[in-house]
């Protein structure tokens, strides 16, 4: 598309190296363009590639997590389990990136510091941390919505002697954590994975914990010879269905609804959800399970009992059961033996709702019983979800205009891939991109923003800009349909999470069906949503 004047003029600049971004390179250059991707780890994987924690793993089934492009890459990768763990996702990750030979197109331990459009020559200007620069015609910022871990504003965080660490930014040699004095902070997904993982081999865990999660089992498993050659022989049919599916998984819909079946058989059908791998738990339930408020409650009873059985101390498996939220309301985590871990005599549970955290001190952590003393406190406190990256980016759009300040109510996006008043920009995998498998929906975006630049080369376009009205009608659409929706404003998913941050649902309430008619429309209409008008 462009005259090269310099190597460091591209087409397309890609922006991080999660599976978004290794998939964007791949398709811009499959379609032609010049590209590069810059991504601050020093290795691909994205969210994968820092959040390297023990127990770190797929709650998605492996297969329909990874990529679905290549019918070679499927059968030549023989995911090892069900769910797999960080380690094997990250080599899956490398494996992809040599097996394509995107490595030479890719930068390690390159941070943008600043991306801004240039009016006049249609171009970002995008700046990284090392001082080099690059002038690209697009940018697609491919940077995540678990990206950029947040530490709450606890008096002392910084006074802490031992070590300090948060699951989204582990150590790539790993914490060695043998015979320490370990505190977790936060039980959501990633708490409640690492927990189980290093309770043997500390020689205390405590766990602070402000509200508990309805966690339910993940029911992982090896993947047998027999399910392996399944997989590949049924590659087509598995696609397909991935790339239809309402939410990107392979499980079958139930069209129950749970007053259909009696109490009996409902406790049955509960008992085999327990046992049943991963999301089913959401996908497989009774089709009301979410919205039908005694069902919820008989379900969320379900699991408060299981809960009790599995822990051995009344008190704690009582704080271990959510009171502030049905099933549904926040996302809901898989563990593999949480629960059983409070059994062992050196792993305790602190309730911060009647002890707060104090502050933490050079020894360890203070509450209202006191102080604990530490050699590691793990901050499993969350993310800045959905725009956090993308506002720190220093994107700078029309007349200067920065992101953050656009976006300063929360995000307004067409379709979670552009926002007016920055042309040539796009964001898949970012807010309003996911509601569900997050691959398969950032991967129809991918798809779909390849043949937005596609259709501009074809025309001569040097712009690309979403017309206003559209995005309002989007964005309109995400913030009326999330009422309607089962996640409210006390799941992170609403922002709520960081002190400040606008309450404003981040991902796509529409979810894939909304995706894939607005994208029908789009196309039918030769992408004439993206041209701007001349001036008058
Ligand atoms: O973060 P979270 P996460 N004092 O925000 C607590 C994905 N993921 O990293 O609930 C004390 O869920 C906070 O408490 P509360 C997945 O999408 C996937 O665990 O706000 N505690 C909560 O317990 C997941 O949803 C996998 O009261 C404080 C915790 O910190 C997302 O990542 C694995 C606090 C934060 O939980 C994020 O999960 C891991 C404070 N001041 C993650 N502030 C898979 O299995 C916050 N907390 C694929």
């Amino acid at each position: 598309m462009e005259t090269h004047e310099s190597k460091n003029e591209i087409d397309v600049l890609v922006v991080g190296a999660g599976i978004t971004g290794i998939y964007q390179l791949h398709r811009a250059r499959e379609a032609g363009f010049t590209a590069l991707l810059v991504e601050s780890g020093s290795g691909p994987g994205g969210t994968w590639f820092w959040n390297r924690y023990p127990g770190a793993r797929f709650d998605s089934e492996s297969y329909t997590y990874g990529y679905l492009f290549s019918k070679e890459l499927f059968d030549e990768w023989e995911w090892q389990e069900h769910f797999a763990g960080q380690p094997e996702i990250e080599r899956y990750l490398n494996h992809v990136v040599d097996r394509f030979d995107l490595r030479r197109d890719m930068r390690f331990d390159a941070r943008v510091t600043s991306a801004v459009f240039d009016e006049r020559a249609e171009r970002w200007t995008v700046a990284l941390n090392d001082s080099a620069e690059y002038s690209a015609r697009f940018v697609v910022a491919a940077t995540g919505v678990l990206s950029v871990p947040f530490f709450p504003a606890v008096v002392g965080r910084e006074d802490f002697r031992g070590e300090s660490l948060h699951t989204g930014l582990w150590p790539i040699d790993g914490v060695d954590m043998a015979a320490k004095r370990v505190a977790i902070i936060g039980t959501g997904s990633s708490g409640v994975q690492l927990v189980p993982v290093i309770a043997d081999d500390v020689a205390s865990l405590t766990v602070y914990q402000r509200s508990p999660n309805w966690c339910t089992p993940l029911n992982n498993a090896a993947i047998t010879a027999a399910e392996q050659s399944d997989l590949r022989v049924n590659f087509e049919s598995i696609r397909e269905t991935l790339n239809t599916s309402i939410a990107g998984f392979l499980h079958e819909p139930n069209d129950k609804s749970a007053f259909d079946d009696t109490a009996e058989d409902r406790q049955a059908f509960y008992e085999v959800m327990w046992n049943s791998p991963g999301f089913t738990k959401l996908t497989s339930h009774y089709k009301d399970i979410l919205f039908e408020p005694t069902a919820n409650a008989e379900w969320c009873e379900f699991i408060a009992t299981k809960i009790r059985e599995l822990v051995d101390d009344e008190e704690t498996a009582d704080r271990l059961i959510p009171k502030d939220h049905r099933y549904g309301e926040k996302r809901p985590p898989f563990v593999n033996g949480y629960f059983e871990a409070f059994n062992n005599a050196h792993v305790s549970l602190v309730d911060l709702s009647a002890t707060p955290i104090t502050r933490i001190t050079e020894a360890g952590i203070e509450t209202g019983s006191g102080l604990e003393e530490f050699d590691i406190i793990v901050w499993a406190t969350g993310f800045d979800f959905g725009t956090g990256a993308l506002n720190r980016m220093g994107i700078r759009g029309r007349e200067g205009r920065a992101l953050e300040d656009h976006w300063a109510d929360g995000p307004c996006t067409f379709l979670g891939v552009q926002t007016t008043g920055f042309p040539n920009l796009f964001f898949p995998g970012g807010p309003h991109a996911a509601a569900g498998n997050n691959p398969r929906y950032n991967g129809d975006q991918v798809d779909f923003i390849t043949e937005v630049l596609i259709d501009a080369r074809e025309r001569g376009n040097s712009v690309i800009e979403v017309d206003p009205a559209a995005e309002d009608e989007w964005t309109g659409m995400v913030d009326r349909w999330a009422r309607h929706g089962s996640f409210t404003e006390k799941s992170y998913y609403y922002g709520t999470n960081v002190p400040g941050k606008p309450r404003r649902y981040l991902l796509n309430s529409g979810g894939r069906p909304k995706l894939f008619s607005v994208i029908a429309e789009v196309i039918e209409n030769e992408y004439r949503v993206f041209r701007p008008s001349p001036p008058e």
